[in-house]
This record gives C-alpha cells, structure tokens and sequence, in this order.
C-alpha cells in the first residue's frame, strides 16, 4: 500500500506540474490524508447467455483522483475514447493501468475526462482477477477547478462531459462519493 500510494503521488505531482502548479500541490491540497483503497476483484469466465452479453463490470468512472490497476493477463477491461468508441485496455505484463477519476476532471475542468471503463471476462474461459488501488482525495476536501484550470475548459470536450457527471460538481468530496456510492447501489441490500 506505502509503495502504491508513493506511485500515485508520484504521478500526481507529474500532473500537478504539467498543470503549471507547484509539483507539491495536491499533496499538500488534497492528498494529505489520501482516502486510498485498494480492493481485489475475482470475474467468473463470462459467457454470452441466449445472445446477451454478461458485464463483469458494468460502464462506470471511478469517484477519486486516480486509480492504478492491476490486471492479470486474461483481459477484458474495455475503455471509452473521446471518439465514444469502447476499446480493448490489453494487459502489458509487468505495468500498471492509470485511469483518471471524477475529482481529477473536476479539478482540471474538464481538462482531464474521467475514464469510462467496463470489464468482461470472456477470453480464456477461467476467473480474471485484477488489483485496483483508488487515490482519492482527503474526505473534506473541498474540490473545485485548480487555479490554473479556470478558463481552461476546452471547446472540444466530449459530450460527456458537458452532458453529466462532475465536471458542474464543486463541494466536498465525501458528500460527492457517499452521493455516487448511494446512486450506484440503490435498490440493492
Ligand atoms: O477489473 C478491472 O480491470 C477494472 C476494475 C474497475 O472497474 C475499477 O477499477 O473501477
């Protein structure tokens, strides 16, 4: 875990600076305390049923800031491009997989797209396990456009984000993940 959250900060002082903030800016900003997690998924082999396709994981982009993902070699992860196009995120042995959360599209304005991404097991007919670690923010922080982001939204967004999601969200992070968290498992038990 210390090793993971090392990477992530790594990467976040990378996009700090090539956002022309300081490199220490969202450790000291946001990732004080960072909320990480890091859970482990198991997908039974996913077969078509009668035609339908089966998700893993259904189309969905993660709350935070980043995720870093492991994923064994069976495949599977799919990722939307800014075209609207799903394509095939192949395993690289021996590498990481970084996707771009919620919080860090909302900080950037839209600079950054928060990855859309869904998962099917349906190659090698055995179980698919994969290893995200979720960087998120400090539970208060209060997440806003960065100073260097506020006329940066840019003319050629995609459609999704000007549609939905948090790109419009300001306000704490904790309210925006307990908000997320309740919508994706309503009706559930
Ligand atoms: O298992 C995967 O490859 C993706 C897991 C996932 O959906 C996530 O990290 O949010």
């Amino acid at each position: 875990m210390d090793t993971l959250e090392r990477l992530g900060q790594a990467i976040m002082r990378g996009v700090a600076l090539g956002l022309n903030l300081p490199g220490d800016y969202f450790r000291n900003n946001y990732l004080q305390k960072p909320a990480y997690r890091c859970i482990t998924l198991n997908y039974p082999p996913n077969h078509e049923d009668k035609g339908e396709i089966k998700w893993g994981v259904g189309e969905h982009t993660d709350y935070g800031l980043l995720t870093i993902l492991k994923q064994d070699m069976s495949g599977g992860l799919q990722v939307k491009t800014a075209n609207d196009e799903w394509i095939e995120a192949m395993p690289v042995d021996n590498s990481f997989v970084v996707n771009i959360g919620d919080m860090l599209q909302t900080a950037t304005n839209g600079l950054y797209v928060s990855t859309l991404h869904r998962v099917q097991n349906k190659y090698t007919g055995k179980n698919r396990f994969s290893c995200p670690f979720f960087l998120d923010p400090v539970w208060d922080a209060e997440i806003q456009p960065l100073p260097t982001c506020y006329t940066q939204l840019r003319e050629n967004e995609t459609k999704r984000i000007k549609s939905e999601r948090s790109s419009s969200y300001t306000g704490n992070y904790g309210e925006y993940a307990t908000a997320k968290f309740s919508a994706s498992f309503s009706g559930t038990k």
